[in-house]
């Protein structure tokens, strides 16, 4: 009997489990190899289920590559010793585009010939393997090791899920293929995050938890780490007709159900190259996976053969690598900056330290149980990484430098700006002052808040000026900004009238936004751009909102009993009210545009903006798509239907590229909403 209850015998049991490992397979090529998954989770699942029913009932029907055998073995005593049958190379660096430019001219005077194309290749970083295939089945798994010799890890890469256990079909009877195994970043966070509520120290990047999770004697605990592993070479295959340049072997490889790397480039020449590594050093935050160079590689494989290498580094490949990004330094002291809602965020002081070619001296540290998890102390020497333009963060201690007169931190009992006492709501991770509107920097943050471009979009307040319209006293709340008048702000320093016009024309013209950008910036807790947007659309004006009950708040889709009690608060208090009766009387929009019945050309359609576009702001590009009956999100999916990009784009347009969705720059874009 089978768990569905079929009386099948072990021919026709066998007959279906080949049916369904062949699936299975195929399924996991369709998902990891070519991240174009046609079944859903759930389907996948199904089938994996009735294979290992049929197993159980069937046990000798069970063989190794068996997708269900991924984590077959218990933990070993040690790890055996495997010879390469082709030494596995490591890479040359070069650290400038003169250092590609000199090992290009290298290459060229012994071959004698210029060089015809180019593979370029983020450079992962991993731990790298090798994978021996024999008809076609995984049979050995190595590290490099010495080059020469490695460890055997076949039982801990097995339970990779990437790594195909049998290939598809047309391989070589006896195959090795190289590749670098890794973590995401999400992985590694979440990784470092388990550990740290053990009590384990952290990993200091994804590479070294890559390379213990896989240095593990019991495979059970590396099925645990969700590893990844990337081909992107053949090291030695026999019986078959070699291709003849590299980038014919990633095909190669791809077809027979090893996953490579969709973002894989060829080039031209030297020059295409060059440019490409400057840009990809730009973009490499963008990926969810850590690189740190881009390996260059002469595609013609001829010509690879007779380049040969020096030592343990091929003079046919060479690695362009990118200025780290993390640094160890002193961290002097722990700040508390206090923000619009009176969060108190600590902040890192640092003894200033030069990553990736920019003087640190701030870093974020998140809140105070963060601080707590990782066990960070004032005058700790600490790893501090510098991603791209976000905010440099503290990664954690480095406890062998730590002397003993190392200070944990305690949060202050009482703001120190205004000295009102602090309080922890529940749930929450974060401290509140509780001065409110008393607060200089609570005030001060909310100000900014309100000018920012998600809210009322207010050009040219910057911080300073802001600072400079507080202490002059002719700005306490946002009402104020709609009663400033050219001269006094004339007066102040770095001001012409020319500049005060524009000022005040920019406040001005804040007046007609939408209801949405009011509601977000009025800086009500918990309520962001996108619950502004549902509040605006369900109740229209603000008369509406200050009428509505608590209860009313709560039951709007979305909303729900944290942020509808917030709300709720908020336009109850008496000096909210006054605020948005002065803000009402200056002239400034309370109300939302119902949403045209009319055409909607994009009903259906789901869009995320990413970049910077020239001639809309990503709101008012955001806000003409809805008009247009779509919808806009944050995170690009497999459900997006377009993405749009403007210049700089963040980890999206990676993410798009990598999952096929269609991408439209600028031009495109208005196309498609301008009629
Ligand atoms: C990495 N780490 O991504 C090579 N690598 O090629 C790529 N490493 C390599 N290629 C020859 N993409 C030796 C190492």
């Amino acid at each position: 009997m089978t768990e569905t209850g079929a009386v099948v015998d072990l021919g026709q049991a066998q007959e279906r489990v080949q049916e369904l490992r062949q699936q299975i397979d195929y399924h996991n090529y369709r998902y990891h190899a070519l991240d174009s998954p046609e079944i859903s989770d759930g389907e996948y699942d199904q089938l994996f289920q009735e294979l290992l029913a049929l197993e159980n009932a069937h046990p000798e029907l069970v063989t190794p590559d068996s997708p269900t055998q991924r984590v077959g073995a218990g933990p070993q005593a040690a790890f055996g010793v495997v010879e390469h049958r082709v030494p596995m190379l490591s890479l040359a660096n070069a650290f400038s585009p003169d250092q590609l430019k000199a090992w290009y001219s290298r290459a060229r005077n012994l071959l004698g010939h210029d060089v015809e194309g180019f593979v370029l290749e983020p450079k992962l970083d991993g731990l790298a393997v090798s994978l021996t295939y024999e008809d076609g089945r995984l049979v050995v798994a190595a590290t490099r090791g010495n080059g020469a010799q490695g460890e055997d890890i076949t039982a801990n890469v097995r339970t990779i899920r990437s790594v195909p256990l049998r290939l598809t079909s047309g391989y070589p009877p006896l195959l090795e293929v190289r590749g670098e195994a890794f973590l995401t970043k999400q992985a590694f966070e979440y990784i470092n995050d388990e550990r740290a509520r053990e009590g384990q120290p952290v990993f200091a990047n994804p590479r070294n938890s890559a390379a213990g999770s896989l240095r593990q004697l019991d495979p059970n605990v590396t099925a645990r780490r969700p590893l990844e592993l990337i081909t992107y070479s053949m090291g030695y295959a026999e019986g078959m007709r070699r291709p003849r340049r590299h980038w014919e072997m990633l095909e190669q490889l791809r077809e027979w159900g090893l996953k490579t790397n969709p973002l894989n480039a060829q080039c031209g020449d030297l020059a295409e190259v060059i440019e490409r590594c400057l840009s990809w050093e730009h973009q490499r935050e963008s990926l969810d996976y850590d690189i740190d160079g881009v390996v260059v590689k002469i595609d013609d494989l001829a010509a690879q053969e007779e380049l040969g290498s020096v030592g343990r580094e091929p003079r046919w490949a060479i690695a362009y690598k990118f200025p780290p990004t993390q640094a160890t330094t002193v961290l002097r002291n722990i700040g508390i900056n206090v923000g619009r809602t009176g969060s108190l965020n600590p902040f890192a002081v640092l003894e200033p330290v030069k990553v990736a070619g920019v003087t640190i001296k701030l870093a974020s540290l998140h809140n105070e149980e963060d601080i707590a998890r990782k066990d960070i102390r004032i005058g700790d020497t600490v790893l501090v990484q510098r991603a791209g333009e976000v905010i440099p963060q503290v990664i954690g201690p480095v406890l062998s430098k730590r002397t003993g007169a190392e200070i944990p931190f305690k949060m202050p009992t009482v703001c120190p700006v205004c000295g009102a006492p602090v309080v922890k709501p529940e749930g929450e991770a974060m401290v509140r002052c509780t001065g409110g509107v008393t607060c200089p920097s609570q005030r001060y943050e909310a100000l900014l808040h309100f000018v920012s471009r998600s809210a009322m979009d207010i050009q040219g307040i910057g911080e300073k000026l802001m600072a400079e319209l507080v202490r002059a006293g002719l700005v306490f709340d946002s009402g104020d900004l709609y009663r400033l008048i050219k001269e006094p702000l004339m007066e102040l320093e770095r001001m012409g009238a020319k500049s005060a016009e524009n000022v005040l024309a920019s406040i001005e013209g804040s007046k007609s936004l939408p209801l949405s950008r009011v509601l977000n910036a009025l800086g009500i807790i918990h309520v962001g751009e996108r619950m502004a947007e549902i509040l605006a659309q369900c109740f229209g004006s603000m008369e509406r909102l200050l009428a509505a009950s608590q209860e009313e708040l709560i039951d709007t889709d979305g909303v729900g009993p944290k942020i509808g009690s917030s709300i709720y608060e908020f336009l109850h208090t008496e000096r909210n009210i006054d605020l948005i009766r002065k803000l009402a009387d200056a002239g400034v929009n309370m109300m939302e545009a119902e949403r045209p019945e009319g055409e909607q050309p994009l009903a259906g359609t789901t869009w995320v903006i990413t970049g910077t576009l020239g001639r809309w702001s990503r709101l008012g590009a955001g806000e003409r798509i809805k008009a247009l009956g779509g919808s806009v999100t944050d995170s690009v999916s497999k459900k997006t239907s377009y993405v749009v990009v403007g210049a700089d784009p963040g980890s999206k347009l990676a993410r798009a590229q990598q999952l096929g969705i269609p991408i439209l720059d600028e031009g495109a874009f208005e196309q498609m909403v301008v009629g």
